[in-house]
């Protein structure tokens, strides 16, 4: 494979470069890290297949800078969410490779969000002992706002939390997003929620908060009615604004090469000045 990054402003070429993988297998996500790019600018990435047939056709996407990270669990250390403790139980991580098998095929999801068996996600294990009420909440990492004054709120910052949710089963119980705002006390207020059945797909999910100070978001899963009531959660983001109307970051780039394909996922993670790409094989 090679990959070339250039600037999107100029054109320059920042890195050319072949990339050999191993045995690529089909369906695993591979990843390649980019390093010394510059914060803000944005860079148009290639890649271009080498195959035993010879060269295949080149995919191009832009990468634009983002402040937000989306997490998709797929880190053990989940991206500084943690598990509450004054809850019943705890969210599971999982993937589809680390799913028991004897686990009922009627509840939860199959892979994670991008499909891949590799992908994780979080979840609520709603099998025994787990009673029906029972609730495990998952705390993000604390957002630091400047207090804002006014009792009304008015004047606050809006944020936006984007997330993946999958509520497949007959006993599915609630999920529900909360803001958890520190100040004196700790105060828990609700910003989204949903109770039942939804269907086997990942569907995703915005919702504006509006903090008067800084924040944790705190994914809340309930137990229902029985043990086919798997909650699962994946691609979680909280960005400073209002939550726009169409998500740019989901549209997929597809080659069709001669004998395979490139898929690009949508998954650009920005830490410190590093892009990371990822990108599967189908
Ligand atoms: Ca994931
Ligand atoms: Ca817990």
């Amino acid at each position: 494979m090679i990959m070339k990054v250039k600037s999107h402003k100029n054109r320059q070429m920042v890195l050319s470069k072949q990339i050999t993988t191993k045995e690529p297998v089909k369906g695993v996500l591979m990843s390649y890290t980019l390093t010394d790019l510059r914060i803000p600018l944005s860079y148009e990435v290639s890649l271009t297949p080498i195959t035993n047939y010879g060269t295949g056709n080149t995919v191009t996407r832009t990468i634009q800078y983002s402040e937000h990270q989306v997490c998709g669990f797929e880190d053990i250390r989940i991206c500084g969410f943690t598990q509450d403790r004054s809850d019943v139980f705890d969210w599971t991580r999982q993937n589809h490779l680390t799913q028991n098998p004897k686990r009922s095929v009627n509840t939860g999801p199959d892979t994670d969000r991008s499909g891949t068996k590799e992908g994780f996600y979080m979840y609520i294990e709603t099998s025994r002992p787990r009673q029906a009420g029972d609730r495990a909440r998952l705390l993000s990492p604390l957002y630091n706002v400047t207090a804002a004054r006014g009792p009304t709120g008015t004047n606050r910052t809006p944020y936006c939390v984007s997330f993946y949710y999958n509520m497949n089963g007959k006993h599915i119980g609630t999920l529900n997003v909360l803001m958890r705002v520190k100040s004196i006390a700790i105060v828990d207020s609700a910003v989204w929620t949903l109770s039942g059945h939804q269907g086997p797909e990942w569907r995703k999910a915005d919702a504006e908060l509006y903090p008067s100070g800084p924040f944790q978001v705190v994914f809340e899963g309930i137990r229902g009615n029985g043990f086919e009531g798997d909650i699962a959660i994946d691609d979680v983001s909280v960005t400073k604004g209002k939550c726009k109307q169409k998500d740019s970051v989901d549209k997929t780039a597809v080659l069709s090469g001669t004998h395979q394909s490139l898929h690009l996922l949508p998954v650009i993670v920005q830490l410190l000045g590093t892009i990371c790409v990822t990108f599967l094989l189908r």
